[in-house]
Formats: C-alpha cells, structure tokens, sequence
C-alpha cells in the first residue's frame, strides 16, 4: 500500500465517523426511539430570551443534575425580527448558541419554532409588523401570513441545519415544533383553519430536518405530525394516531403571573404525582413548563399584564435558584424513572383496578418487573397488599417499586430538605452603579397634553399600526370648539370613552381627570368623567397605553 492508498483509507473511514454520529430519532406507538432505542424522555423548558447566556451553563448543569435529559424552548420571533427582514440572534437571542450549550451538556432539545408561541409573550412571538402588513389575517390559510410564517420557520430550520444542530446531523435537537395549540382556538377558523393545519404540516414536513415534527394540542394533525398534549395532567391523554407514542409537551408547573394576582403555586406533590401517573399508564415524553422560566425583559412581556417575572414556580427560580422541595422531589422521581426505563418502554404492562381508584401497573420484562401503585382517590389513603406485604399508598399519591418489592419512591412522601433563602447585603462591595435606580417624570409640558402631535387623522388609528411596536405609549388628541354664545360650555358635560386598548389617561385642556383600565381578562374599558369646558378651543388628550400586545382579544395562552 503506498501512502497516497493510506491517507485515502484515512479519509473513507473519517467519512464513516461522521456518517455514523448522525443519530436517528423516530418513534414507535409506544415511544420515541432514539438509534433504535426505545427512550423515557424526562424535558424541561428553559426560554433563551428569558435568562442572559452568562446564565445558561449553569441553568442548564443544574437541569441535567436534576435528571432531565432534554430541553425544550420556542423560538421568539419578534425577538428576531423585530423589523422586517432585520434579524438580532444577538446575547440572549443567541439562539444557536443556546443549542450548543445544551449539546456541550450532552442533553437533547426540543425546538419549537411555532413560530406563534404565545408563552405570555408580547403579541404571542408574532413580529407587531405583521399585523400592519396590507391583506394579512394571521394563523389562518392566508397567503400574506403564510408567506411570512414559511419565510421565518426556513430561515431558523437553515440556520440549526447550518451548524448541524439536528440529530439526524449528529446534534441536539431530537424534535421540532411547528405552530402552537392551534387546536384550542381553531374552531371559528372553520374550513380554512383546517387547511391550513394541513399547509403547517405539509411545510413543516418540507423543510426535511430529519427528526419528528410535534404539533401540540392539535387533535387533527395529520401524519406524519405527532400530536401531543399540554395540561395540568395528561395521563388520559391519547394521540390521534394509533402510530404515535403519548408525549406531554406542556405539564405546567405552577403559573405565570399578572399584575395584581398572587404568586402562583402548584405544589410538589401534585406536579410528581401527574409525571408519575403520565409514565405509569404509557408516556415516553414529558416537558415541565417552565423548568425555569426567569424574566421577562424589556418589552417582552405578554398580555395583557403579564409581569416581568416568569417565575412560573417553577423547579429553578427566576434567579436560577433551586426551588425546594420541588426540584429535589422531581430529581428523585427522575431517578426512580430512569431506573425503570427499559421495563417502562419496552415490557408487557398490565393494569389492575383494585377499586375506589386505586390500580397497580406492572411492567415486566425478562429480567424481572416494575411497579406502579398509583391512589387517584383524592381523600382516601390505601394500603395495597401485594406479594404478602402491605403498601400504604397515600390519597393522591402514586409508588415506585423498580423490584415490584421495595417502594423507592412516592409522589406524596416529600423528603427534599428546604432552606429558607435570605438575602444579605454585602457590605464590603459597592453595588454597582447599574442597579441603581433613577426616576424621572414623564415630560408632559405643552407638546402633547395641549394637543401639539406630529400626525393627524380624521379617524381613530389602531394603535398597533401608528406605534408600531415601538412604544407601549400613544398620545391621542381631539379638540372641541365652543361658542360662547352657545352657552353649552356652561353645563356639565361627560366624556365617556370605550376603548379596547388596556390603560388610558386622559386630560381635558392640560389636566388630568383621570384613568382608567381594563380588568385582566377583559381587554375592554369604558370611562366616564363630567367635564368642565370653556369656550372656544378645548383641548382633549387621550394617552394610552398597552401592558403586553395578545394577538386576538379571545386569546389568552393556555
Ligand atoms: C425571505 O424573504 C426574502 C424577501 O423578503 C427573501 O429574500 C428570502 O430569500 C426569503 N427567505 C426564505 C428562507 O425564503
Ligand atoms: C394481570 O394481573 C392480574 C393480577 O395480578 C392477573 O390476574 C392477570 O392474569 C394479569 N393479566 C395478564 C394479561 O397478565
Ligand atoms: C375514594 O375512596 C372512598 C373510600 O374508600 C370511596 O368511598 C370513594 O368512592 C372513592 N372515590 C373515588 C373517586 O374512587
Ligand atoms: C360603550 O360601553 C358602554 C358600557 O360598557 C356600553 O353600554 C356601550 O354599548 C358601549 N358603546 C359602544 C359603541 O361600544
Ligand atoms: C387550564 C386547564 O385546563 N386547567 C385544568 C387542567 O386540568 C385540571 C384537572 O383536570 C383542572 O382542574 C384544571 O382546571
């Protein structure tokens, strides 16, 4: 053999090298296969944007230490494109830097592109321009829209293909998303909602990524679209498909917050006992949302009133602190899981009801069994007696027994050790200068509240047009002329003002009379002040403004 022979041995078996890192994700009716493996999948979502990349390693070392094997994020595009073709993957909407992090992990991703998120996010991840486009109805068979929507999802499919983020290229990403619970509020959308579930389907499946495509509360989605299911508790959930495996993209655990509302709180128990109940009656996937769900900065935040923390109660903190009990009461569900994952995905399962909802499921293989005891009675504690010994099995509550003989786990017996965290203040430090806070008043002088603006109309303008997302503020101005011999300026009069926008301030010749804003919920208002006119010019300012853009007044994001 001579060496120019050698090196091209050297080359052909580099070749195989590369060839054979590509790692092959599909899926069985019962479970999705990774190289052929049957795969428990234990995912959480971290949002990008939410967090800053310095915090990435560490939030996502902590996932893994918490027994996750996956990681689950949407793709924000107004964070993207916030101008029409004008792209920011900058700090923390580095995206693709994102995804190596998770690859240097050595955990999997899950990439939800949407690109409609909703996620509490300021206008549910759609660019504002959008909405000002001419001819446009969103998410819905729309060419304008469907144009826009193919455009992004390309772009962001080339750019993981570029670096070979995809599975079937070697990397992270196991599966990916398209559109969003389009199912939950399709119905009005009538005929051309359903085409155009197909359409995302058809062009999803298109851009070839080599991995499955998910499509999440989407009772309809055609092959070879995964449908999977967001809740509190999936585990009567079935997939459409009789092909599909059963996969919980969201299982919430806790709840975003709003202006106003009370910090939300989804107990320790109750989160462990539907993952235990998910994987007892046939799951292969389930993603906490959020496993940290951190802050909403700048104008991200989603409406209307959605506030800056996206604690969601979530097993790390906004700061990307453990949350105990909760994290280390999942971790050890993790554990006891993944100790079962051959008997979960691959043995015979029988389920027994042993009455007043108590069951036992066993999972056996060759090697031995597995067991479930699961009490879904919500008041009763059980004892089940099983091989001659005797289980108690608290109301609510679900046990692993990896042997079938010795209980490692239950859903309801918390043990985690918690701390109270307190906050000090370090004296020997200096803070820094950037979190100092300064206030300065708004300049209200002469220009606006005296009615001096820079566009006038003769009709009411949308607000998301004339702002254009560039500001949650606009300055709405009118002025009524009175004559004095008309006498009306000397009676009381009203003004009454019905908007749909969220806060409004309004100021009758430079002084305020007041404000008024919708409830959460509502997204209308209505305000009604007596006024005091003069004659001649009066001068009616209006200023409102917006707290988090939803995409239509129905929609909120669940
Ligand atoms: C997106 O649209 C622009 C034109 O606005 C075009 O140049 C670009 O190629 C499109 N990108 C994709 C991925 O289709
Ligand atoms: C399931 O378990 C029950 C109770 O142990 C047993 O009576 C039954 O035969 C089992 N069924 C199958 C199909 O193995
Ligand atoms: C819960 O257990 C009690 C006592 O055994 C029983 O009366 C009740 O029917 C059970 N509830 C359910 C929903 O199974
Ligand atoms: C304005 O709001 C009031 C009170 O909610 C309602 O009665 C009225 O019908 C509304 N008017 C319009 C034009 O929407
Ligand atoms: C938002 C939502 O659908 N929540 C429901 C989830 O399921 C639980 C239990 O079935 C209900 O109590 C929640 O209202």
């Amino acid at each position: 053999m001579d060496s120019s022979s050698a090196f091209f041995c050297f080359v052909l078996v580099l070749n195989v090298v590369l060839f054979t890192s590509a790692i092959q994700v599909s899926h069985t009716n019962r479970a999705i296969t990774i190289d052929g493996q049957p795969r428990i999948l234990l995912s959480g979502s971290i949002h990008y944007p939410r967090s800053t990349p310095q915090m990435w390693p560490d939030l996502i070392r902590k996932s893994k230490e918490g027994g996750l094997n996956a990681i689950e994020t949407y793709v924000f595009w107004n964070a993207h494109e916030p101008i029409r073709r004008q792209y920011d993957f900058s700090a923390n909407r580095d995206l693709i830097r994102f995804l190596k992090t998770i690859q240097d992990q050595g955990l999997y991703a899950v990439l939800r592109i949407g690109p409609y998120v909703c996620a509490e996010w300021n206008y549910g991840g759609f660019p504002v321009w959008l909405h000002n486009l001419p001819g446009i109805e969103l998410r819905t068979l729309n060419s304008v829209f469907m144009n826009e929507m193919q455009n992004f999802t390309t772009l962001i499919v080339d750019m993981v293909k570029k670096e070979n983020l995809f599975a079937s290229q070697g990397g992270p990403v196991i599966l990916a998303q398209i559109e969003n619970e389009y199912g939950n509020v399709m119905t009005p959308y009538g005929e051309a909602g359903k085409a155009y579930v197909n359409w995302c389907a058809s062009m999803a499946d298109s851009l070839k990524v080599g991995v499955p495509w998910i499509m999440c509360q989407q009772a309809d989605a055609p092959e070879p679209m995964i449908n999977t299911c967001n809740g509190w508790y999936c585990d009567q959930f079935t997939p459409n498909n009789p092909n599909s495996p059963k996969m919980w993209t969201e299982n919430w655990t806790g709840w975003f917050k709003s202006w106003g509302g009370k910090d939300p709180h989804r107990t320790s128990e109750d989160l462990a006992f539907s993952v235990a109940r998910f994987y007892q009656l046939g799951g292969t996937f389930q993603n906490y949302y959020m496993y940290h769900g951190g802050t909403n900065f700048d104008r991200m935040a989603g409406g209307p009133y959605i506030t800056t923390s996206y604690d969601y109660d979530a097993p790390l903190d906004e700061y990307g602190n453990l949350n105990q009990p909760k994290y280390g009461h999942l971790k050890q569900l993790h554990d006891a899981l993944m100790s079962i994952e051959k008997p979960l995905v691959s043995g015979d399962v029988n389920t027994t009801d042993l009455g007043n909802s108590v069951s036992i499921t066993k999972y056996t293989t060759k090697e031995g069994s597995a067991c479930f005891f699961s009490n879904a009675n919500v008041t009763t504690d059980a004892t089940v007696s099983y091989n001659g010994k005797d289980f108690k099995v608290p109301a609510w509550s679900v046990s692993i027994l990896p042997d079938c003989q010795t209980e490692v786990y239950n859903t309801a017996k918390v043990n985690t050790q918690t701390s109270v965290m307190v906050k000090k203040e370090n004296k020997a430090e200096e803070e820094p200068a950037a979190l100092q806070w300064v206030w300065r008043p708004e300049n209200l002088d002469a220009t606006a509240r005296l009615g001096k603006g820079q566009v006038s109309a003769n009709m009411l303008l949308d607000q998301k047009a004339a702002a254009n997302d560039a500001s949650d503020y606009l300055w709405y101005m009118t002025s009524v002329h009175l004559k004095k011999a008309d006498r009306i300026w000397s009676n009381d009069m009203t003004l009454r003002i019905n908007g749909s926008g969220h806060v409004l301030h309004a100021f009758v010749n430079g002084e305020h009379i007041g404000s008024q804003w919708a409830s959460y919920g509502i997204f209308t208002y209505f305000m009604e002040r007596q006024v005091k006119l003069k004659p001649g010019k009066n001068i009616i300012s209006l200023l409102s403004a917006t707290v988090g853009y939803q995409v239509r007044n129905s929609d909120l994001c669940f």
